[in-house]
């Protein structure tokens, strides 16, 4: 008896030391669960349906300052896709009195509501789910709290459900069942995320283990976490087994006919003691100029005490490394998470291999050299760029990049259709061809949007638009490509004697003249009509099967004459007309006429009789729409852009008009936003012009200076769910073409830190964002066509850094999947191309004033 009382002390004294532990999670003021060494976010960031759903919400763990696991909720399905339906979150309530937050999960196309409640409990969270009234019959046996962990993150370790020994596979190998259609859940908006090639049967997948305890990665303290179920199994199962980009996932079954808590879990992630993250020392992985301004943003943890200095180390020709600099670390302050502190190694200047030690951390080489920037266009103009030239065969060396992609062409999309990459094509057709019928002749030139295959109208005329100001403003006489039209076929490094950049533009020209002739204004996209294609992975040439579809066959069929198909897999062309678009559109017809004069006369003279035609007729369109439809909302940024190239083209006055009426104000109210398109106007303009924008460029240069109080970096870092490295690039862009008008006012250093920011002085690690491009560390895997192969396309430039609610900042250099931070665009990686060429143009002069 004595001994049983003595125990019970014992342990009662053990849960209050318990209690009392400095790790145990506690709420901050932030709204989320925190400890050193992990997070657990609880819908501090929201599922928002459809072209949302990323993998980026729900209830999340950051494990010693990597995001692992996400997704957190009642889901419908076992391994759920982008498109299955998400909860919304209606109300959430944060109560520190209780250490808990409680949130109102909803479906409302079952009206079905859930309560989840998350309470830290020591050093773990319990997450309890509530029903007010049971599961819908129909959702029995569906509805099941899901969490996901993060694969590149756990495969390769052990995990043990109860006390069995299991491994995560590093590639998917899982046992499914196929069930009956009428078994499968409504879809987002009903999309179909599969083909099931007629068989009225879907895929389900099977859990790898089953049981009440799993313990993740005992054998990875960074990566362990306990999961206990009260009420209901654990099942664990492999999500890619239906989407290359699908997690691993914990999940319990909700219970039929049941009301009050009906699941709890509790879920213990391991925290070493006294772990501090490691410091990430920013710098560039291009290198640097001999003469430029060398500062080196070192993030450290909250808890790490800065070092006094930091030094610089040089590696000699018989491989030796001496001490060339020591120097004080300058504090910054805090951003966010972390703490930040600043290195400045300017006075290293000898040309040379060097890296940085900073207390026990030693960074990869880096070079000092006056050529480490003549290179970084490069891989994008020789490599990114001709691969996603669409209608063409590409290859490079041995291998095939793409096939001739959608040989069967483009169909009318059908009036009033709902687009799941966010278009729609209206109450008409505005066209002379019926719904679903082909619209011959589409299917020549054009480049693919991004990390997918279609052709976005605006983006292509972006680039063209990208191509031509590169080409006027700085010549590039640069062959490594061979584009044959008549052939549609493209060798990478293979000159052919044309300037790539005018083939180019001329590919470009070639789809959105064809819109403008054959459809008789512009489509608003060229895309994909099932959803099952949209998110393909592999060939763009096997994305369709290249036969037009053929009614009278049915489905799968092929005709006997091997011209049709049954498949109902072509692309669709939206045409509803949008006046302003064609407006856009008729000034690149305009500038691509200019720069095809000379090289392709034909090309030259219809782009500019479509210029004319499109001009006269939008402008009219437009004219006659009511004052206050979006038709005549003329303020944003592109609308003053389109007024100078409409006025460079054409020389009317009513455009300079229009394009000052708009641009000074617009300037007032946002001067960062419009400055550059200013600047662009200063060449085609009276010289009061310039003397007019000196005080917008002077308070342009406030602005710089206000960077450095913002953010460590002194650069405009965007928080948005596509990350920021095109506020980036356009940044670097505008303060080349500043410094090139106004040297007195703006200094051109301000420039490196944009190339330092994108070659790797930015959050979270110190990866070039450029794939490859001279850097001796770039990123690994992007976002591209080729993401299922844990790749890159040479030459992408990532979004980058990605902000996720309330402080963390990330970017996966494991997982490719996430758009928001690993995927590279046509514009935007022609604006790369512009910025390039200006910032080279910018050091070019510098070193000729060295
Ligand atoms: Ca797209
Ligand atoms: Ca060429
Ligand atoms: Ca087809």
């Amino acid at each position: 008896m004595k001994r049983r009382t003595f125990l019970s002390v014992l342990m009662l004294l053990l849960a209050v030391c318990h209690i009392a532990s400095s790790q145990d999670l506690k709420l901050n003021d932030q709204e989320y669960f925190e400890t050193q060494g992990f997070n657990v976010l609880v819908y501090n960031n929201l599922f928002t349906g459809g072209f949302n759903d990323e993998k980026t919400a729900g209830i999340e763990l950051i494990h010693h300052g990597v995001r692992t696991a996400q997704g957190g909720a009642v889901r419908l399905s076992n391994t759920p896709e982008q498109w299955d339906l998400v909860p919304s979150i209606p109300t959430r309530k944060v109560n520190n009195a209780s250490n808990s937050i409680e949130s109102v999960l909803r479906y409302d196309d079952f009206d079905f509501e859930s309560r989840v409640v998350v309470t830290a409990k020591g050093r773990g969270v319990e997450i309890s789910v509530y029903l007010d009234q049971p599961v819908p019959t129909e959702l029995e046996g569906s509805a099941g709290f899901n969490l996901e962990f993060l694969p590149s993150q756990y495969w390769a370790k052990t995990y043990l459900m109860d006390e069995r020994i299991n491994r995560f596979p590093r590639y998917v190998v899982g046992n499914t069942v196929t069930r009956p259609n009428t078994e499968k859940l409504k879809q987002y908006k009903g999309y179909e995320t599969y083909d099931d090639r007629g068989t009225g049967e879907f895929i389900d997948v099977l859990p790898l283990e089953t049981g009440r305890t799993l313990l993740l990665a005992p054998d990875e303290p960074e990566r362990m976490v306990k999961i206990t179920s009260r009420y209901a199994d654990l099942m664990l199962f492999d999500g890619r087994v239906l989407a290359q980009n699908g997690w691993f996932v914990v999940r319990s079954l909700l219970p039929a006919g049941k009301t009050g808590k009906v699941l709890t879990w509790t879920v213990e992630p391991n925290a070493i003691n006294n772990w501090v993250r490691e410091p990430n020392i920013g710098f560039s992985q291009v290198g640097y100029l001999p003469s430029q301004e060398k500062v080196s943003v070192i993030e450290l943890d909250k808890k790490a005490k800065p070092l006094e200095k930091a030094s610089i180390h040089k590696i000699g020709e018989d491989g030796k490394t001496t001490e060339v600099f020591n120097g004080k670390i300058e504090p910054w302050g805090d951003y966010y998470k972390y703490h930040y502190v600043k290195f400045n190694f300017s006075s290293v200047n000898t040309p040379g291999i060097y890296y940085i030690m900073y207390g026990d951390t030693k960074t990869n080489n880096f070079i000092i050299n006056k050529s480490v920037y003549d290179k970084i266009t490069d891989a994008t103009s020789d490599i990114w760029i001709p691969i996603h030239m669409n209608h063409m065969f590409v290859k490079e060396g041995y291998r095939v990049w793409h096939g001739e992609p959608f040989k069967d062409g483009y169909l009318q999309a059908p009036p009033n259709t709902d687009h799941f990459d966010l278009h729609e094509q209206g109450p008409t057709t505005d066209t002379e061809y019926e719904a679903l019928e082909l619209i011959p002749g589409l299917n020549v030139g054009g480049f693919f949007d991004a990390g997918d295959f279609d052709i976005e109208t605006h983006s292509n005329i972006s680039v063209v638009q990208n191509f031509v100001q590169t080409w006027e403003s700085f010549k590039p006489l640069r062959d490594q490509t061979f584009v044959d039209q008549e052939a549609r076929h493209v060798v990478l490094h293979r000159p052919d004697g044309t300037p790539d950049i005018l083939q180019f533009i001329e590919h470009g020209t070639l789809n959105l003249v064809a819109q403008a002739e054959i459809i008789g204004h512009m489509a608003q996209t060229l895309s994909n009509s099932v959803l099952y294609n949209y998110h393909h992975l592999g060939d763009a040439a096997s994305l369709t099967d290249g036969l037009p579809y053929n009614a009278e066959l049915g489905p799968y069929e092929i005709a006997a004459d091997g011209e049709s198909s049954g498949v109902k897999d072509d692309m669709w062309a939206f045409t509803s007309r949008n006046p302003s678009l064609d407006l856009r559109a008729a000034t690149v017809f305009a500038a691509a006429s200019r720069a095809l004069k000379g090289y392709n006369d034909d090309l030259s003279e219809r782009a500019l009789t479509q210029s004319k035609r499109l001009l006269k007729e939008a402008t009219e369109l437009l004219a006659s729409q009511p004052q206050d439809s979006t038709g005549r909302e003329w303020a944003s940024v592109a609308d003053i852009s389109t007024n100078l190239q409409l006025y460079i083209s054409t020389e009317e006055q009513q455009y300079k008009d229009k394009f000052q009426e708009l641009l000074w104000p617009a300037l007032d109210r946002n001067v960062s936003f419009v400055i550059l398109t200013a600047l662009h106007g200063i060449p085609h303009m009276e010289a009061s012009y310039k003397e007019r924008l000196r005080p917008y460029v002077v308070k342009y240069n406030e602005y710089i200076a206000g960077l450095e109080e913002d953010n460590p970096y002194g650069v405009p870092i965007g928080l948005g769910n596509w990350a920021g490295s095109g506020f980036i690039v356009n940044f670097g862009t505008t303060i080349s073409f500043a410094n090139e008008h106004f040297p007195d006012i703006i200094d051109a250093n301000h420039a490196y830190k944009a190339t330092d920011w994108l070659f790797g002085n930015h959050p979270y690690h110190n990866y070039s964002l450029v794939a490859t491009v001279g850097a001796a560390r770039p990123k690994e895997v992007f976002y591209g066509n080729n993401r299922a192969d844990f790749s890159f396309i040479p030459g992408n430039v990532a979004p980058g850094i990605l902000f996720r609610k309330p402080d963390h900042f990330e970017n996966y250099d494991d997982w490719p999947f996430l758009w928001g931070q690993n995927e590279g665009t046509i514009g935007g990686n022609t604006s790369y191309l512009i910025f390039g060429s200006a910032f080279k143009n910018l050091v070019i002069k510098k070193r000729l004033d060295i």
